[in-house]
């Protein structure tokens, strides 16, 4: 077994403009030109097919041929969560049940879970998608990649697995969990590259650090990251302690799953969104209204050649802002998601997300990236503990230190004073897939 040291680490690099997809080297016109079309198409197969949509659209007083140009998708009402669970489990599918190829179900916190399907061409348009993505991440055809997102009905495992071979890499199929195993198939297989979630990444890497391991000694140069929010900081902590460039990987079952938007490795300035497959807007959550791109809001996406489950209008509920393409300059990016509308912490009027908090932590060198946040109400008015765990090296004297850095940075960036409760170190849950940061004790 061969340790790689950082010297000899080759770094992944992006991919030739012959390498790209046709769609990624049209300009903003073409593009334009085939949404458009794709848009018209995708209308009228959703009015034809799909009760929901039909009985939607002509509720709004909107026929599939009043679509004459992009703005006109405005006239389109809203899709959300609540209507597919209305829908459950079928009722949304636009095609005979014989044409669908698989079904992937989003587990939900609560209530039904959302079913979601594919038809064969929409399984190869996905896995080209997410070959596209890993493209952009620095992968390359014959590149080994360990996959440890989970494999299920959770559009992670199998989404990312269609598309390493799609892009004719080699697939390590690991799913998530069993992290001992995980990283002696890391040790052994030697991957380049591995896709999980970032906080389950870090799970791994202190994993391989219990076990006497260096986490910059490994194989991997990359890896492809996403599935929850993270910050610019958690990257920063992943590529250093890991020795690996980390991309963001951003996709929701309901509109395809994991490759609706990738970062480029040569820029890492957020996902660069596939608009010749999804068309994205920002609205205001509260009024619905469509904000102008740089205005942050909730991300809408309409698919543009998908059959069996076309969505219009689907409101994600995450959080981010539209941005003009960089290394691919006719496709926009997003911003990299501050968190979910549901995951809004309104802490004695000031809105707060888990992020924010990530961001001051990782910024202070006594504490670890290991935290939970407790929303509590004991008396009358709401209150936030951050129970966290300080870092392994670290002298009781700095993370006291570390604790009231905390506690002011919050105060003065967020404006809230929160709670701070060092525990044990071990002691918080380990991510094994999609991190849970907010536990709400107020019920
Ligand atoms: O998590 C798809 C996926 C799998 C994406 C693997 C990337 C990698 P769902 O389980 O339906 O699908 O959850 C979708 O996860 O609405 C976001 O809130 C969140 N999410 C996904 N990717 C990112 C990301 C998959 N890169 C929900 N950054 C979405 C922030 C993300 N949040």
């Amino acid at each position: 077994m061969s340790t790689v040291t950082s010297a000899t680490k080759e770094k992944l690099r992006a991919p030739a403009a012959d390498e790209l997809d046709a769609a990624e080297r049209m300009s903003r016109d073409e593009l334009e030109a085939l949404q458009l079309t794709r848009l018209q198409q995708t209308v009228h197969h959703a009015y034809d097919n799909v009760a929901h949509y039909r009985a939607k659209l002509d509720g709004a007083g909107v026929h599939p041929d009043d679509i004459r140009t992009l703005d006109d998708i405005d006239k389109i009402p809203f899709t959300t969560k609540d209507d597919l669970r209305q829908n459950y489990p079928f009722g949304m599918f636009a095609v005979a049940r014989q044409q669908i190829a698989r079904i992937h179900a989003s587990s939900g916190t609560t209530g039904r879970p959302t079913v979601v399907g594919y038809t064969m061409e929409d399984l190869a348009n996905w896995a080209g998608l997410v070959a596209r993505s890993l493209r952009a991440s620095g992968v390359r055809p014959g590149m080994r990649v360990h996959n440890a997102y989970g494999y299920g009905l959770f559009t992670g495992g199998l989404g990312a697995h269609a598309g390493i071979e799609a892009l004719g890499a080699t697939v390590i199929p690991m799913s998530g969990g069993q992290t001992v195993k995980q990283v002696q198939l890391i040790q052994d297989f030697e991957p380049d590259v591995i896709m999980s979630t970032p906080s389950y990444l870090l799970t791994i890497a202190d994993c391989m650090v219990d076990q006497g391991i260096d986490p910059r000694s490994t194989s991997l140069r990359g890896g492809v990251l996403g599935a929850e929010p993270w910050t610019n900081s958690m990257r920063l902590e992943i590529e250093q302690r890991l020795d690996i460039d980390a991309l963001d990987i951003y996709g929701l079952s309901e509109v395809m799953g994991p490759g609706v938007a990738n970062e480029c490795i040569e820029t890492k300035d957020g996902p660069h969104i596939w608009e010749d497959h999804f068309l994205p807007q920002i609205i205001d959550s509260a009024t619905g209204a469509s904000l102008a791109d740089g205005s942050e809001g909730e991300l809408v996406f309409t698919s543009l050649a998908k059959q069996a489950f076309p969505v219009l209008r689907y409101r994600t509920g995450d959080l981010s802002t539209l941005l003009p393409g960089s290394a691919r300059p006719s496709m926009r990016r997003m911003a990299k998601i501050t968190g979910r509308t549901d995951d809004m912490i309104i802490l004695r009027g000031v809105n707060l997300f888990p992020t924010q908090i990530e961001e001051i932590v990782l910024g202070i060198g006594a504490l670890s990236s290991h935290f939970v946040l407790e929303l509590a109400r004991p008396a009358r008015m709401d209150e936030l503990t951050i129970r966290i765990e300080a870092h392994p090296d670290a002298m009781a004297a700095e993370v006291d230190l570390g604790v009231a850095t905390l506690v002011e940075r919050i105060k003065i960036t967020i404006g809230s004073t929160v709670g701070v409760i060092v525990v044990e170190n071990g002691s918080l849950p380990r991510s094994e897939g999609k991190l849970k940061r907010l536990y709400d004790l107020r019920s």
